[in-house]
């Protein structure tokens, strides 16, 4: 057993203890009351799920294990040269809750270049898929083809102890965050690049060795995917993409069919594939308007049009935040220092500027400020990444770290098959009336 491995299982059981305890002593404690309009909207501030990794203030942010997003930039370990964190710190940050030293980092770089094998059937499963095929559809087929290589699912059917759930979704979750690299790459150059597709270096960092296979040898564009790997990873528990993972897995499904489903929900527009909703309404807002930076008055009068045609204004707003999100900031800064005059970045940041007193005057939006979304892509198109319906399938590769960490939390801690209760509106009509 690996030393990250061996202290992952030290602390899960510190903490199995001392949630037996919470539970036997307080499980009957209220934490608070819910209202019929919370289960009719999504279920919005209701405690439901306890995830480990990171936990949302809706005015602060996100915080990693209680580190906030600047802390992470300052605190964990870097590439040698580089000023941006590591994804593989945050990684060991989320899973063990101390922050790495350079050598944990240097281990999972190292295990995962490893491990990071992927099978010819997935290269052919995805080749079976017509070009047109959506990236995201691409990369979860890949996942699933991949899930014949799971050792949870494989040890269930020899009849495996429960006491060893979380050591199999352990492996698991080390080989898939190992492999998704390549297969994202691989997705990538096939459909973009012709299929001229290009073997790992197996001496970059896992983001640096991401960025050299989907083809990029800028060392800016390798700094940018170790920033984005690190910001998009986790975002607490009730998000649908970390959130579908999580009960997928409690019915015990592996690693790879858990994840392929939050991947699942991480394409749709209002989560995920709002990425790439952001920069397509850029653009076809800069070519209607003739070219250039448009001014706030061109912008107001673009938004009232997208508002008026029925559609929300994509990388704005937010379930859980209300203020402006800290992984937004974190990527204009990256851009104040790297690309400072570039035309899509003076875009996004005039966007910006406009948009929240709009939202905030229709009076019914409850965060009128950008998400993570909202910034992305103006970045990826500086480096010459411009297809962006591929954009999700970063964001995808990214959440693999802070969601798989969460599952191996859940089978370390012997998390219940999720399974809350429904009713039926006639249900609530007699609920109302009192019977
Ligand atoms: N543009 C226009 N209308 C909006 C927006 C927006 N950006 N955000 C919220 N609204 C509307 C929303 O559609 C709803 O309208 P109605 O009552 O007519 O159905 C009303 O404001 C109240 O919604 P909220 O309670 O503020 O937001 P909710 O929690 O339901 O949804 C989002 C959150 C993120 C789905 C929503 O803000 C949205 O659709 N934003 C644009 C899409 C986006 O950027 N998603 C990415 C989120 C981050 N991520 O990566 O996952
Ligand atoms: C996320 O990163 O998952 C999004 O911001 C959505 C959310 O937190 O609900």
């Amino acid at each position: 057993m690996g030393y990250i491995k061996e202290k992952f299982k030290v602390k899960a059981d510190e903490l199995n203890i001392e949630v037996k305890d919470l539970v036997k002593n307080h499980g009957n404690k209220k934490i608070e009351d819910v209202t019929l309009a919370q289960v009719y909207q999504g279920m919005r501030g209701i405690t439901g799920l306890v995830t480990e990794t990171s936990l949302l203030d809706a005015n602060e942010g996100i915080r990693f294990r209680g580190y906030s997003i600047p802390e992470l930039r300052e605190h964990l370990p870097k590439a040698p040269g580089g000023a941006e964190p590591l994804p593989e710190g945050l990684f060991y940050l989320m899973l063990i809750g101390e922050l790495p030293t350079e050598a944990d980092v240097q281990y999972l770089s190292s295990m995962w270049g490893r491990r990071s094998h992927v099978p010819n059937h997935v290269f052919a499963a995805i080749d079976a898929l017509p070009i047109t095929t959506h990236p995201m559809t691409m990369f979860n087929v890949g996942i699933m083809a991949l899930q014949t290589e799971s050792s949870f699912a494989h040890e269930y059917a020899e009849g495996m102890n429960k006491k060893d759930y979380w050591s199999f979704t352990y492996e698991d979750t080390m080989n898939l965050i190992a492999r998704l690299p390549r297969i994202a790459a691989y997705v990538y150059r096939r459909k973009y690049k012709g299929g001229q597709h290009i073997q790992p270096n197996g001496m970059l960092d896992w983001a640096g060795n991401f960025a050299h296979m989907l083809g990029y040898s800028d060392e800016g564009f390798k700094e940018l995917m170790r920033l984005y790997m690190v910001i998009h990873a986790d975002h607490e528990g009730g998000n649908v993409s970390a959130h579908t993972t999580h009960l997928v897995g409690s019915a015990l499904s592996d690693a790879y069919l858990s994840f392929a489903a939050g991947m699942n929900g991480l394409a749709g527009p209002l989560h995920g594939l709002a990425n790439q909703e952001v920069i397509k309404w850029i653009l076809q807002m800069r070519e209607e308007l003739g070219g250039g930076v448009p001014t706030k008055e061109q912008i107001t009068a673009y938004v009232q049009k997208t508002l008026s045609e029925g559609k929300v204004v994509p990388g704005y707003g937010h379930a859980v935040l209300r203020k402006t999100d800290p992984r937004f900031t974190a990527q204009m800064e990256f851009a104040k220092k790297h690309l400072p005059n570039d035309e899509l970045v003076k875009i996004v940041w005039t966007v910006y500027e406009t948009v929240p007193p709009i939202l905030q005057d229709l009076g019914k939006v409850k965060n009128p400020w950008p998400n993570v979304d909202a910034h992305s892509g103006a970045l990826l198109v500086h480096y010459g990444m411009v297809e962006y319906e591929f954009y999700t399938v970063l964001f995808g590769v990214s959440r693999a770290l802070g969601v798989l960490a969460s599952l191996c939390w859940d089978r370390a801690l012997g998390l219940s098959l999720e399974r809350p209760k429904s009713v039926t509106t006639e249900w609530m009509k007699q609920f109302v009336e009192g019977k």
